[in-house]
């Protein structure tokens, strides 16, 4: 059965990485509707050699035969359009935040949580790019030991911020000031990602807290969070602290996420091994090492986690979404 799929935001860096990775996994599509705003409105663009008009989204746009639906064109349009598709039946794949923590609304990262798909009201959200490479390892270790408490840093790349943060970094190495970010991004970090909350965490730290006990079904995990901007292209890194309920051996650890679903370990520090983003960028699995005992605690790791933000962080975790469904036929 071939299938038709809608994208809302075709034009934008993910929603051009969606085509890029159905066309690498040979996704068995009928037709192809690509929406976009008005500016965008006539862009042509090219899949599987086919050339697409695009055309501008407007509430019409899912009176069309589409099955499933991925957006990637910020939570104003998602809290807008998602409930235009779903009303129409079309099955709606949102990478923006508005829907993560509805309770009728699966988080999935298929590696994770396969089985929530299956429970969904035809909006399914996509977590946040570096929730997803958070909990590919975390699951695993949960299941074997229990987690008890992490403590995440994270360290993202300003295309995590779309074009405007690519930018930033672009011209600040030529000393041309940021518009995107309130200060320069080339040479610095910036502890600010996304909005201020009133308890002075940013929601991008909210996300990892929340989005993280509700893919692992664990509404009683101490997580806390700090997310750092920093000046990198392409993939996000993250450390892990995390502390378990119960004892470890390390090497009995190492081969459980050896064995994980999703995860490279990248883990021979004598020999200069360990992930970086210049090794994860331009591919979908999320790379593990500097594994080690966190000697201040009785039952603790450290783990060093890395993913390229836009392809597994937004744009592949998608796709593979969208295969658990026409797999489980939706
Ligand atoms: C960021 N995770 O990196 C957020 C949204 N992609 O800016």
């Amino acid at each position: 059965k071939n299938y038709n799929i809608g994208i809302v935001g075709a034009t934008g860096m993910v929603g051009r990485t969606f085509l890029k990775i159905l066309e690498e996994k040979n996704f068995p599509i009928d037709h192809l509707y690509l929406f976009a705003s008005s500016k965008s409105k006539g862009e042509k663009i090219l899949f599987r050699s086919k050339e697409y008009v695009v055309e501008e989204l407007n509430e019409d746009s899912f009176n069309k035969p589409i099955d499933i639906a991925l957006f990637s064109a910020g939570g104003e349009i998602s809290k807008k359009f998602a409930p235009i598709a779903k009303s129409k039946k079309i099955v709606v794949i949102d990478n923006s935040s508005t829907w993560r923590l509805y309770d009728d609304v699966p988080l999935v990262v298929p590696e994770v949580n396969p089985e929530d798909v299956l429970k969904h009201d035809y909006i399914i959200s996509n977590p946040n790019c570096s929730t997803i490479q958070s909990v590919v390892p975390l699951k695993p270790l949960d299941d074997a030991y229990h987690i008890k408490r992490i403590i995440f840093s994270t360290y993202q790349a300003v295309s995590g911020s779309g074009v405007g943060g690519v930018k930033d970094l672009e011209n600040g190495l030529k000393n041309i000031p940021p518009k995107k970010y309130p200060y320069p991004i080339a040479f610095n970090c910036l502890p600010h990602i996304d909005e201020f909350t009133d308890t002075g965490y940013t929601k991008e730290e909210l996300k990892m807290i929340y989005e993280t006990r509700k893919i692992l079904h664990r509404n009683d995990l101490n997580i806390t969070a700090t997310t750092v901007r920093v000046p990198v292209m392409y993939s996000h890194s993250v450390s892990a602290n995390v502390e378990f309920d119960k004892d470890f051996e390390l090497e009995e650890l190492v081969n459980v996420l050896r064995k994980a679903k999703g995860i490279i370990l990248m883990d021979n520090p004598k020999e200069n091994i360990y992930p970086m983003p210049i090794i994860a960028e331009g591919t979908d699995e999320v790379y593990v090492g500097r594994i080690r005992r966190d000697f201040s605690v009785k039952s603790g790791v450290n783990l060093w986690i890395v993913a390229d933000n836009i392809r597994k962080g937004a744009a592949t975790n998608t796709v593979q979404i969208a295969e658990l469904l026409i797999k489980n036929q939706f």
